[in-house]
């Protein structure tokens, strides 16, 4: 009734009933994604009171002197894919355990151009990625629309340590699985023991990891001690 009375008003200085519809619907939809946001915060962090501010309570967002990089000294070596050949890795890299950055990997990838934001959004609104675990280490999810949403507010911004889809199970779902298709494993990678056990027996291999700045992991030993390769992608993209 409210919103009528404004139309009629509102229709004089250009803002027509459509306009005011989807300003309403895109509240909606703000209202709800809020409530799924809570609902898995509350799900993968039970420890933090979203309403009272736990989320935000050690403002690490602008906490300038944890974020700064100055005198930090980035001593890993950078190598481009195409100068080193397998043997040469194995040797310099992998045999004295010496972690390293590959160049010139992911440009080839589908992924590449593919996994922006938005053609995410366009590509799987409803499907249902996994952010985490809750304490009885079932999976919580939230439908992508719902994150995209997130990513897009005010408040991951805020947030300590922003939520992030960490999916180990897209490659295994109807709605996710064409994203395997979207990069390769690279060749000094490609001797896998577990494949051995074949796919249905084998642990979780394979992880989407999207989020926003401060996102993600920390330093941990991965389940099984085994040695994991991370692709770096859309680092400049703006959320
Ligand atoms: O980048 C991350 O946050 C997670 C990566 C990870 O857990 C791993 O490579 O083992």
């Amino acid at each position: 009734m409210a919103i009528g009375e404004n139309s009629q008003t509102l229709e004089h200085i250009g803002v027509t009933d459509d306009v005011i519809s989807k300003t309403v619907q895109s509240a909606k939809s703000s209202q709800r994604s809020e409530r799924r946001i809570r609902g898995v915060k509350r799900g993968v962090r039970s420890e933090l009171s979203v309403s009272q501010g736990d989320w935000t309570r050690r403002g690490y967002a602008n906490h300038k002197e944890l974020l700064s990089t100055e005198g930090l000294r980035d001593e890993i070596p950078r190598i481009k894919c195409s100068e080193v050949t397998p043997e040469e890795f194995i040797e310099r890299f992998e045999a004295p355990c010496q972690p390293c950055v590959i160049t010139g990997l992911t440009e080839e990838w589908a992924a590449h151009h593919k996994w922006t934001w938005d053609k995410l959004l366009a590509k799987f609104p409803e499907h249902k990625f996994k952010v985490g675990s809750d304490d009885d280490g079932y999976a919580v999810r939230i439908k992508f629309k719902y994150y995209y949403e997130y990513l897009h507010s005010l408040e991951h911004g805020k947030d300590d340590s922003p939520l992030y889809i960490f999916d180990g199970t897209f490659a295994d779902r109807a709605g996710s699985k064409a994203l395997s298709e979207d990069y390769k494993a690279p060749e000094y990678f490609s001797e896998d023991l577990f494949k051995f056990v074949g796919e249905k027996r084998r642990p979780p291999y394979r992880w989407i990891v999207w989020g926003p700045a401060r996102s993600g992991s920390s330093l941990h030993i991965d389940p099984l001690a085994t040695s994991a390769w991370n692709a770096l992608l859309m680092y400049a993209a703006k959320p």
